[in-house]
């Protein structure tokens, strides 16, 4: 659709292997199966994602230049472990005006203590967190709200 609103969707390290370890704290969806829920409530809602995955921190900064670029009017961004460390991914925020929205499937705050502090967080226009694969979904209607 021409002028459907562009929302990326980008998730960090280890979300590829989402659904095989650790049920109890990310559930048994697998990232692909997340990524098709976000496909069906986005197309039904007349929104175009871009859902992707990375491992590296690098690609991550550069996938949300790109989104700036594309016009993308919002990310969600589950920067999984990077959520802890990541200054650059902090200052990627910074440096693009598309609102980022952080998105976790669990609660980070109820967890060990080194997730307490997020550094997306500290830079993001908004969180979702702690509803498992319904957080993306969540997440999806307040970028679209926006
Ligand atoms: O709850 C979330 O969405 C997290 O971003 C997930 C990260 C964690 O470091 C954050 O504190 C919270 C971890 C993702 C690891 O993914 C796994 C995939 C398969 C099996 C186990 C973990």
């Amino acid at each position: 659709m021409a002028d459907a609103p562009l929302i990326f969707v980008l998730n960090g390290p280890n979300l590829n292997l989402l659904g095989t370890r650790e049920p109890e704290i990310y559930g048994s969806d697998t990232l692909d199966e997340i990524a098709g829920r976000i496909e069906d409530r986005a197309s039904a809602a007349g929104a175009e994602v871009e859902i992707r995955q990375s491992n590296n921190e690098g690609v991550l900064v550069d996938w949300m230049h790109e989104a700036q670029s594309d016009g993308a009017k919002a990310i969600l961004l589950n920067a999984a472990g990077f959520t802890h460390t990541s200054v650059a991914l902090h200052d990627a925020i910074k440096a693009i005006a598309v609102p980022v929205i952080e998105v976790h499937l669990s609660n980070p705050h109820a967890r060990e203590e080194f997730r307490h502090k997020s550094l997306i967080g500290q830079a993001a226009y908004g969180t979702v967190a702690g509803f498992g694969a319904l957080s993306y979904l969540l997440a999806l209607d307040a970028a679209l709200a926006l």
